[in-house]
């Protein structure tokens, strides 16, 4: 029988996809009996409960006049290290290669144990720090110096043998959420408090504002759908691109179209009243909120980039556009709206494909089989 394990999570703990797929699969480990240690900056923003088995480790950085930077990356190493000695771990799962997976690296080396290291890609240290020549030496030692090396997409896999080329197997784990929590609820009543009206369709968009997430494509196509039917348009997130976005609103006369939610936590509830999800990005290793909406039966548009279309499959649960194509994307649209039919088997086959490829009994295994092959070698 298969014993239970202690294992290091590290993180970027606040909101971001990464930190909740880190967040979710130590929270499902340790269901499994498994012992979880977080070691990050501040306590993850999903560890919302007590659970006697996880446990959270700060590292706090002090800032020295002598330092120009404060040195965040030595004090994760060495909490890790201290970590590692003193709760006896048998691994560390780290989320990002840089500068995660080279924290643990220095970690393992100062504890002087033979802890195993795992690291999980995401997208972001891959699509945009890959490009970015300081630092690919870096990240291509990171991966090549873990034991395992996941990444969420083949999408992501293939980019980053393009990039970096490292000398390492790379395996495919794809996202999951948890099925529990990311349901069709009956909040009907929201409708009402938001003064969305009974024949408006509800088209929703969640981000980080990011550039990369071309919000305004999402406003642009919202303007042209909104030509011809009763919408309402839920932007939900925060970050740089908003202050170009809400100018860009009312550069459209869209205002009274689109509510401005910033950033939530109960997203389940926004998905429940929505019709169909834009998720427009030019760079995208997997998409996790196309997943958390299509688990609310809700299906999505997504772009033809990265790892979107192993997670939207172009005519069975959603559609694939090309990227910018605004005229396409507000007819797929229209043509989703406008066609009941259509709509309910998109958005049953979204469901579908949640529960069956990307099920998260079946990633949580994938992973703690990966970790039972790892600590199983001599
Ligand atoms: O998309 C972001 O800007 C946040 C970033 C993160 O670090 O959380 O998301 C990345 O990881 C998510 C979880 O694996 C993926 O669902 C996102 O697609 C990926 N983002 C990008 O590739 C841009």
């Amino acid at each position: 029988m298969n014993r239970k394990l202690k294992i290091g999570i590290t993180c970027y703990p606040t909101v971001g996809g990464s930190g909740v797929i880190a967040t979710e699969l130590g929270k499902m480990l340790a269901e499994r009996g498994h012992e979880i240690h977080f070691i990050s900056s501040s306590i993850p923003f999903r560890l919302n409960k007590i659970y006697h088995n996880i446990f959270y480790h700060q590292v706090e950085v002090n800032q020295y006049s002598v330092f120009q930077y404060a040195p965040y990356d030595i004090a994760l190493a060495s909490k890790m290290a201290e970590v590692i000695k003193r709760e006896n771990l048998d691994l560390l799962h780290v989320h990002y290669a840089v500068p995660h997976a080279i924290c643990a690296i220095l970690g393992k080396q100062m504890s002087g144990r033979d802890v195993k290291i795992v690291t999980t890609l995401h997208g972001t240290d891959i699509t945009v720090l890959g490009y970015d020549s300081s630092l690919t030496d870096a990240i291509k030692f990171g991966i090549e110096q873990s034991d395992r090396v996941t990444a969420v997409s083949n999408a992501l896999i293939a980019q980053t043998y393009d990039l970096i080329n490292p000398q390492k197997k790379i395996i495919p784990v794809y996202n999951f959420i948890d099925e529990r929590e990311y349901v069709k609820k009956d909040v009907d009543y929201l409708k009402e408090e938001f003064q969305i009206a009974e024949d408006e369709k509800v088209i929703i968009h969640v981000s980080n504002f990011r550039g990369v997430k071309r919000v305004d494509d999402v406003v642009r196509s919202f303007a042209k759908i909104a030509e011809h039917i009763k919408a309402k348009l839920l932007l939900v997130g925060d970050g740089p691109q908003m202050s170009d976005i809400s100018k860009l609103v009312d550069q459209l006369s869209l205002k009274h179209q689109v509510i401005f939610l910033g950033k939530q936590d109960n997203l389940a509830e926004l998905y429940s009243i929505s019709d169909l999800m834009l998720l427009l990005s030019e760079k995208e290793s997997f998409g996790l909120v196309a997943l958390e909406a299509m688990a609310c039966n809700v299906p999505c548009i997504g772009t033809n980039v990265g790892g979107i279309p192993e997670v939207i499959q172009d005519g069975v649960n959603g559609y694939i556009c090309e990227l910018g194509d605004i005229e396409s994307i507000a007819a797929v649209a229209l043509d989703i709206l406008q066609d009941e039919k259509l709509h309910t088997k998109l958005s049953l086959q979204a469901k579908e494909s949640v529960l069956t490829s990307f099920h998260a009994d079946k990633i949580v295994s994938q992973y703690e089989q990966l970790y039972f092959d790892l600590l199983s070698e001599a």
